[in-house]
């Protein structure tokens, strides 16, 4: 099984979470000629990382890919309990992956203080904040996000949070955190896989970052 992917990549690191808590053997390949690249493209349609790639079987789409290997190799499970446990647990990946990483991203844009939009930056940036806030409401940490194991909803946020921290200075931002997340950070990064997969992203992120963030 080939998964392209990158350190950098945030939304790659939450699938090589799942690879690895579940014991899966895998590649790990940069992208053939980039993102979007002609080459990549004729393997994953969309371009985009995490791509994974089981045979001949291609698939995008870091939702769909752990839904896949959830699917394909159940134990041991990163989606514990039952039909309710289940969609809360798909509930925060998706919480992540559409309400609140989006704004975080559409801020490369306005890395460069040159460039920069200030009204723009600070608006992504006063809706990235309002997410977590809300993220008091919808968690109870139990230590982890949805109850007492590991779950699909704790792995998108780790490498995110990190970006963030790492980003927000920049806009002169700090970023923060009520207890409830900062509870569920203090049992995640106690993981020995998340934590590896995180400081790897974290050390990306800054070479990124000191290369202009293109
Ligand atoms: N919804 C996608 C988002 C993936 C995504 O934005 N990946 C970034 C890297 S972390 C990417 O491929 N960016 C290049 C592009 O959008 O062309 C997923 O969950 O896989």
């Amino acid at each position: 099984m080939i998964l392209y992917a990158i350190p950098v990549s945030s939304y790659s690191a939450k699938v090589r979470m799942q690879l690895e808590l579940k014991n899966i053997d895998y590649d790990m390949l940069p992208p053939p000629g980039g993102y979007s690249s002609p080459e990549y493209m004729e393997i994953i349609s969309l371009g985009t990382l995490p791509g994974l790639k089981d045979g001949d079987f291609c698939i995008s789409e870091s939702d769909v890919i752990t839904s896949y290997l959830e699917e394909k190799y159940p134990q041991p499970s990163l989606m514990p309990g039952d039909a309710q446990d289940h969609a809360r647990q798909r509930y925060m990946a998706r919480y992540h992956d559409l309400w609140l990483e989006p704004h975080l991203r559409k801020t490369f844009a306005q890395l460069d203080p040159a460039t920069r939009d200030e009204k723009i930056s600070n608006d992504l940036l006063d809706k990235f904040q309002q997410r977590i806030d809300l993220m008091e409401k919808l968690i109870e940490p139990a230590p982890y996000m949805c109850g007492d194991q590991i779950s699909i909803a704790d792995l998108a946020f780790p490498a995110t949070f990190t970006l963030a921290e790492l980003m927000l200075p920049v806009f002169s931002r700090e970023i923060r955190f009520g207890p409830r997340v900062q509870a569920w950070r203090e049992t995640i990064y106690d993981n020995p896989v998340v934590k590896a997969i995180t400081d790897e992203s974290r050390q990306a992120t800054l070479e990124w970052m000191n290369g202009g963030g293109g």
